[in-house]
């Protein structure tokens, strides 16, 4: 499997509020670091660089306003002379009535973004687009090589995307990479897109980016948002809506899930994904499903990860892993590069 990797991901350092202390996130550079060596020690193929797309191609999953702000908003922090990195701490919620663009960094940084979980550094924008531009590069890899069987193929992306919307930053995440590639996938000639989505977290981005469409079928295996991140999204009532209505599939899971629950709601999301027809398969591939993850409560153990990839494979779509979260630094290339062995010894 061809693996895309760019260096410019270590631009990009964030910080964040961790039990009412600022301190480095857990969304460190080490993370990408210890996957690539991974994939070169497991041998699972070539690594490759991106190619380099355009902020054109960022839109249609995001607002054009929005890109635009990400692309600029380190410029706008440094100017007000301010030491650390960028970060909200203004949000438009419930009862604030206005919706106009705020004029000034700090109003923009709240009103595109979740949470003060997305800094941006100098060093945050070519990261991020580098991420998204792996992610471009898998599915135009995919299509090159498609054929018999299922072909696979690696976006190693850092900084990740799922929390990203159409319009905010928010939970380590500026451009959605998984909703980027499976919209040039669409653009490419595909009818119809699958995004799975096996992060501990829900991804409330991808959600959102492609709720109200039909062509784009959403499906997540994450923890129950009464109890976890991202708490105000990720419910199994949410099942889209308008035209998207039934294009959408949440199957939250409990604290402590292990294996044997785990593999049945997989099966349910395969299943759905069987049933959409999909030309291409976009993998949200987080492995904070770890059981000895710092920040998540799932058990899954080393083991299960290639079982992931092997029900993926039984599809026998084309498959492009998006990398997402995964935060027990020491195993997150084992269980990462395990998925996709899995996926390989099926397909
Ligand atoms: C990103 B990804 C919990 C704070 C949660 C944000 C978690 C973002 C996870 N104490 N912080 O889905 O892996
Ligand atoms: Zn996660």
């Amino acid at each position: 499997m061809l693996t895309f990797y760019s260096s410019d991901h270590r631009l990009h350092h964030g910080v964040e509020l961790k039990d009412g202390v600022v301190s480095d996130s857990f969304e460190e550079p080490a993370r990408a670091e210890t996957v690539l060596a991974r994939v070169h020690t497991a041998q699972l193929g070539e690594v490759a660089a991106p190619t380099r797309y355009g902020p054109a191609q960022y839109v249609g999953a995001h607002s054009e306003a929005y890109v635009a702000f990400l692309a600029g908003a380190w410029d706008e922090w440094q100017a007000t002379g301010r030491p650390g990195q960028a970060l909200p701490l203004v949000w438009p919620v419930r009862g604030l009535p206005s919706t106009r663009v705020p004029e000034f960094i700090d109003g923009k940084l709240g009103f595109f973004s979740m949470d003060a979980g997305a800094p941006i550094n100098a060093g945050t924008w070519d990261a991020v687009r580098a991420s998204a531009d792996c992610a471009l590069s898998g599915i135009d890899a995919l299509g090159a090589r498609s054929g018999a069987g299922a072909q696979g193929a690696f976006a190693l992306c850092r900084p990740p995307g799922h929390h990203a919307g159409h319009a905010f930053a928010g939970g380590y995440c500026y451009l959605n990479n998984a909703a980027i590639a499976a919209q040039h996938a669409l653009a490419g000639g595909a009818k119809r897109a699958a995004i799975l989505d096996v992060d501990f977290h829900h991804g409330n981005g991808t959600q959102e980016i492609f709720y109200e469409r039909a062509d784009v079928l959403f499906a997540s295996i994450h923890g129950d948002p009464a109890v976890s991140y991202p708490y105000f999204s990720g419910f199994a009532d949410e099942r889209g809506a308008a035209a998207g209505e039934g294009f959408n599939l949440n199957l939250p899971l409990p604290k402590g899930t292990a294996w044997a629950t785990y593999e049945t709601a997989l099966q349910t999301a395969i299943a759905a994904i069987e049933r959409h027809a999909p030309d291409v398969l976009v993998v949200s591939l987080g492995v904070d499903t770890f059981e000895h993850d710092p920040i998540s409560h799932f058990r899954l153990r080393t083991s299960d990860y290639p079982r992931i990839g092997a029900a993926i494979a039984a599809l026998r779509v084309p498959t492009l892993f998006v990398m997402e979260g995964g935060y027990m630094v020491d195993e997150i290339g084992v269980n990462a590069v395990n998925v996709l062995l899995g996926f390989e010894a099926r397909a």
